[in-house]
């Protein structure tokens, strides 16, 4: 079994699929803590976890003007700054649940949870560029930097996926070479001894296990960045799409969702007030300003609070624009409506852009099931 090396895991993960392991937090607590417990963090794994020896490892660097490079974990901790990035992850697919119900889709059935905040530390993958040869010639010809992980498909192929130069070397990029998650050594499910962060991007580039860096024209020719990860009109179906047609998905949209009531779920009639919870976030560092919560469907709104900072600070400024990688997480007390059955509980995030949730799944639907960010609408019975 080539999982039979794969790490122990916290029995509070929902379990969506165990060989390749693919979890997401546990909802009810997800948003009880600002940064997400690594132990609780989604896992989205296509293969057996790679036991790395860190003591053996070595990181490649391709397409540099003096040739291949290779660094040991220690090169990497002792030659270049150690920064730490706080930045949330959240898989392509999560809530595809909810597009599954529109009409059938391929991949995992993520519910709300496919989604964590984390502080990340390590070197800037542009220090360590500029350090070995990065210059103006590359800069003029490169336009993409791949990604190959050390974990293996059944041929041989490594998982693998590309970002932009322009995101890679920008300093306001925040791209890192992590070897540390909350303070500790990568835990092995999520990339130990190195893995890359890419900030504002889908979870996908966020390449774990990182073995291979290649600066290059081309993107990477992976399935995973290629013929996955793109969206795609409700009206293609899997007899007409041309994955060519279509860009890798990278900056993922506006999302929020509702994390302390559940659909199907009952409040008490004697109760004065209801309590919703949840969180939000959206891609390529756009800051939400704003999460509208309704108790009836969306017929009226009220404004939540928004927390940027760990529990007991006081909140954090914002972060500079088009820096603003981790969630918010929101809280808003509303009144229960006198006489009400049952309540059709509503939210919607709008980001720095001013782009804001589709009302529903259906106009969004796409056969992957991936970029899923329509209202959150959970029903709950008043009893
Ligand atoms: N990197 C490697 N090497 N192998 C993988 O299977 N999965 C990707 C990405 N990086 C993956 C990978 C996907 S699809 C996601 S959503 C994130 O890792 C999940 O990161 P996490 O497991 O740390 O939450
Ligand atoms: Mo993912």
């Amino acid at each position: 079994d080539p999982y039979s090396t794969d790490p122990p895991r916290h029995p509070a993960l929902k379990v969506n699929s165990l060989k390749p392991f693919n979890a997401e937090s546990p909802t009810a607590i997800l948003t009880d803590s600002y940064i997400t417990p690594s132990a609780i963090f989604f896992k989205r794994n296509h293969f057996p976890v790679p036991r790395v020896d860190p003591k053996t490892y070595r990181l490649k660097i391709e397409g540099l003007p003096g040739g291949t490079v290779s660094l040991t974990l220690d090169d990497l901790k002792s030659h270049f700054p150690k920064h730490t990035v706080m930045a949330t992850l959240q898989c392509a697919g999560n809530r595809r649940s909810e597009m599954n119900k529109v009409k059938q889709v391929k991949g995992l059935n993520w519910e709300i949870a496919a989604i964590s905040n984390a502080t990340w530390s390590g070197a800037y993958l542009r220090d360590v560029l500029y350090h070995y040869g990065f210059g103006p010639e590359l800069a003029a010809k490169a336009r993409h930097v791949q990604f190959e992980g050390l974990d293996l498909d059944v041929t041989g192929t490594a998982y693998g996926a590309s970002i932009p130069l322009n995101k890679a070397m920008s300093e306001e990029g925040d791209v890192l070479l992590a070897y540390e998650m909350n303070g500790e050594d990568l835990p092995a499910d999520h990339g130990f001894p190195v893995r890359v962060i890419v900030p504002g991007f889908v979870g996908a580039r966020n390449v774990k296990w990182l073995g291979k860096i290649i600066i290059s024209e081309e993107e990477s020719q992976s399935h995973w960045q290629q013929n996955d990860y793109k969206g795609f009109s409700p009206g293609t179906d899997w007899d007409t799409v041309d994955f060519k047609s279509a860009p890798a998905i990278q900056e993922l949209p506006v999302q929020s969702a509702i994390t302390n009531l559940t659909d199907g779920s009952s409040i008490d009639r004697d109760m004065e007030n209801v309590t919703v919870k949840g969180y939000s976030w959206s891609g390529g560092g756009r800051e939400v300003v704003r999460v509208d919560v309704s108790l009836d469907g969306g017929k009226t709104w009220h404004v939540a609070k928004l927390q940027n900072s760990k529990e007991g600070e006081t909140s954090a400024p914002s972060p500079p624009p088009g820096q603003a990688w981790a969630w918010k997480l929101w809280e808003i007390t509303i009144p229960l409506p006198e006489g009400a059955q049952e309540l059709e509980v509503v939210c919607k995030a709008v980001d720095s852009s001013y782009n804001t949730q589709p009302e529903s799944v259906a106009p969004i639907w796409n056969l992957r099931g991936v970029l899923s960010n329509a209202w959150h609408r959970v029903r709950v019975k008043v009893k």
